[in-house]
Parts: structure tokens; C-alpha cells; sequence
């Protein structure tokens, strides 16, 4: 007998191919009436699989009064409220470590592209404005500069490895200091003063809610650049734009934004700054690994055995 499933919304192709496989699977997007659909599921829902940015909160989980398991597709789990699961006893996992790689590589391409303005310079070309108007003007060097990683995890440890094959110097700032032959900074402004390219990789959420702000935009000063891989919320936003349009800092590489996919229209006329889709980990392999780890997860606790990435 397959266990019961039920999904959040549309995600992945083929982790959503696999769960149809694996449980009965109740697509709740779906669903014509949701709370009906909810009232229906939750006599023998246990496991809840969850994809994207929607919340998942305290009201969704007393709908699930049977809930024992929310397996996220992703390892920032900000949208999930942690300690009403806890409160429940549910058990909440993410996708640790399988993105490291993934996420590394892009958060790398974001400084490369931001610094040397690979996009901008694509799209001269494509203008017709080298044969018009000459050569695209000179960039930013990386050798030598000081990459400043704001929240030296899984993440940023790899980001921190693939600088130094650039030759850059790395600094960084946690809440609590690691055992890392890196420098470390005490606070944000102390990292971003010191720091060339800022790159914020921590979680989202309540704690880093614009930790990255006007004071920390002032240190990191008009030849430095930001880089934000994290979540849209770590950073004021509305400042940032402020800040590129009035050149108040170099540049800036992003991959988050604070309402995706809104993001705002000013940001499209900047130069100064690379913009991406949330896209650091959506390659097909990296997205086929986290869904087997959530995929994983669920399977482990319903045959009573822990789960392999539980966060709470
Ligand atoms: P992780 O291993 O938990 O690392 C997070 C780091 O942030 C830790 O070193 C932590 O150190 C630091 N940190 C946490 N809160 C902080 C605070 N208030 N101030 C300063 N530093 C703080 O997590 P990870 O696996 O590397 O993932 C990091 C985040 O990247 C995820 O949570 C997610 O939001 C984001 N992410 C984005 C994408 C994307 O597609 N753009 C993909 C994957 C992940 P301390 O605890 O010592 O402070
Ligand atoms: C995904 C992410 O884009 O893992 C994370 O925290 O932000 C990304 O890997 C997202 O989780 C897909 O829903």
C-alpha cells in the first residue's frame, strides 16, 4: 500500500514524477476548493512535501492534525514556520549539502559577471554598438580583491574555495567565529568596510531581515560591490536600488529579490547590476539530487527511521 502524500504546489518535473510513482500523491494546487481539499486530506495525511516560497503555517499545520513530516525542496526552510512545527512535534527537513556545489558556482558567477559585466557587455554586442561606437569600456579586475562572505555555511564554505582559485582574499562574518583559515569580521559593517565584494549567503527569515542596509552599504562604499545569493529579505531593498542608481556603491549580482517573482521595474535600466532568476541550484542534476534527498526524507520517517537532513 503506498503512504499518503500530500504537495504544496508544482515543482520540480521530475522529483513530481517520482513522488506519483512512490505515494498516493493529493496535489493541493490543484485542488478546486482548498479547504475542502484540506478537510478531505487530513484524516490520513502524515507527510507533507513542500516546494517554492508559499508559507507554510501554523493555520496549514492544524489542518494536518496527523502531520508528522514537512520535507522541503530546498534547504532554506524561512518560509516554514519552524516553531509552530515544533510545538506540534512535526519534523522538518531540507535539502542540505546535494546544492553546495550548484549554488557555489553561480554565487562565483555572479561575482565574475558583476565585476567584469560579462551580461552588459553581451548585450553591446548584440546592439551593434562595438562596430558603432568602439570598444566596451574596461571592467574590475577579481585577483587580489577581498571577497567578504556574509554567512560562512555549507554554502559559502565551497564559494570561499572557488575564490581563492580566482586569487581573491577571503574575510568573513557569522554569529560565531569558525575554525577557518579565514579573517574574521565581528560584525557586517566591519566585514563590508573591509571587503571589496560583499556576498551574503545566510539564511532568510526574522534574524537576517535586512541585516544588509544603508550603514552596511556606506562601509562597503562606492568601489565596492554587493553579491546576494541568500534571500531577497537579508538585504533593504528598496535601498540597495537607491544606492546603484545613485552609484553610492559599484554593483551588484542578484539572484534574490524580496517578492519573487516581482521584481521591481527600476532595477531593469541599471548597468551596474547582473539580475537572475533564482536560479542557483536549478541545474537538472542538482534538482533531481534535492528532490531524491526530500523524496528520501519522507520514505526514512515513514518507516519509523530518523530522516537523513532534519533541521527541527
Ligand atoms: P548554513 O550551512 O546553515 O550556513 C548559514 C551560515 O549563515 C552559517 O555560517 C551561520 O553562522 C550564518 N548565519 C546565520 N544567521 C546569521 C546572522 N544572523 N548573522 C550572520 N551570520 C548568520 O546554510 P547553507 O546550506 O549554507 O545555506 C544558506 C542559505 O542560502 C539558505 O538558508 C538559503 O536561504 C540560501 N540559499 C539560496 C539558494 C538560491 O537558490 N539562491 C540556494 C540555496 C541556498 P552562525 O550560525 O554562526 O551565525
Ligand atoms: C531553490 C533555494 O530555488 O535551497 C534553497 O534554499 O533557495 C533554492 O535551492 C528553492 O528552494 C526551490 O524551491
Amino acid at each position: 500500500m503506498k503512504h499518503d502524500l500530500l504537495l504544496t504546489a508544482k515543482g520540480h518535473q521530475g522529483t513530481q514524477k517520482r513522488m506519483e510513482q512512490e505515494f498516493a500523491l493529493i496535489k493541493l494546487w490543484e485542488a478546486p476548493d482548498r479547504a475542502a481539499a484540506l478537510q478531505q486530506a487530513a484524516p490520513k495525511i502524515r507527510a507533507l512535501a513542500h516546494t517554492g516560497h508559499t508559507k507554510v503555517d501554523a493555520a496549514l499545520m492544524d489542518a494536518l492534525p496527523k502531520l508528522e513530516i514537512i520535507a522541503n525542496f530546498g534547504v532554506g526552510v524561512d518560509q516554514i514556520d519552524l516553531d509552530a512545527a515544533k510545538k506540534r512535534n512535526i519534523i522538518v527537513t531540507n535539502t542540505a549539502n546535494v546544492l553546495n556545489d550548484c549554488v557555489a558556482d553561480c554565487a562565483m558567477a555572479l561575482v565574475l559577471n558583476t565585476l567584469r559585466k560579462f551580461s552588459q557587455a553581451d548585450k553591446y554586442l548584440r546592439a551593434g554598438r562595438w562596430k558603432s561606437n568602439g570598444t566596451y569600456p574596461f571592467t574590475t579586475s577579481l585577483g587580489g580583491k577581498t571577497l567578504g562572505i556574509l554567512g560562512l555555511g555549507r554554502i559559502g564554505e565551497e564559494i570561499a574555495m572557488r575564490a581563492l582559485a580566482f586569487k581573491m582574499n577571503i574575510r568573513y562574518h557569522n554569529r560565531n567565529k569558525k575554525d577557518v583559515p579565514y579573517a574574521y569580521d565581528p560584525d557586517v559593517v566591519t566585514l563590508a568596510k573591509n571587503s571589496d565584494v560583499l556576498l551574503v549567503i545566510t539564511p532568510g527569515g526574522a534574524e537576517t531581515d535586512k541585516l544588509v542596509n544603508a550603514e552596511v552599504l556606506d562601509a562597503l562604499g562606492p568601489q565596492g560591490y554587493l553579491v546576494n545569493v541568500a534571500r531577497g529579505s537579508v538585504v533593504d531593498q528598496p535601498v540597495l536600488l537607491q544606492y546603484l542608481q545613485q552609484q553610492k556603491i559599484a554593483g551588484a549580482g542578484l539572484d534574490v529579490f524580496e517578492k519573487e517573482p516581482d521584481v521591481p521595474s527600476e532595477f531593469f535600466a541599471l548597468d551596474n547590476a547582473v539580475l537572475l532568476p533564482h536560479m542557483a541550484s536549478a541545474s537538472n542534476e542538482t534538482r533531481t539530487a534535492m528532490g531524491n534527498l526530500q523524496i528520501e526524507n519522507i520514505l526514512l520517517h515513514l518507516a519509523g527511521k530518523p530522516a537523513k537532513t532534519p533541521v527541527v
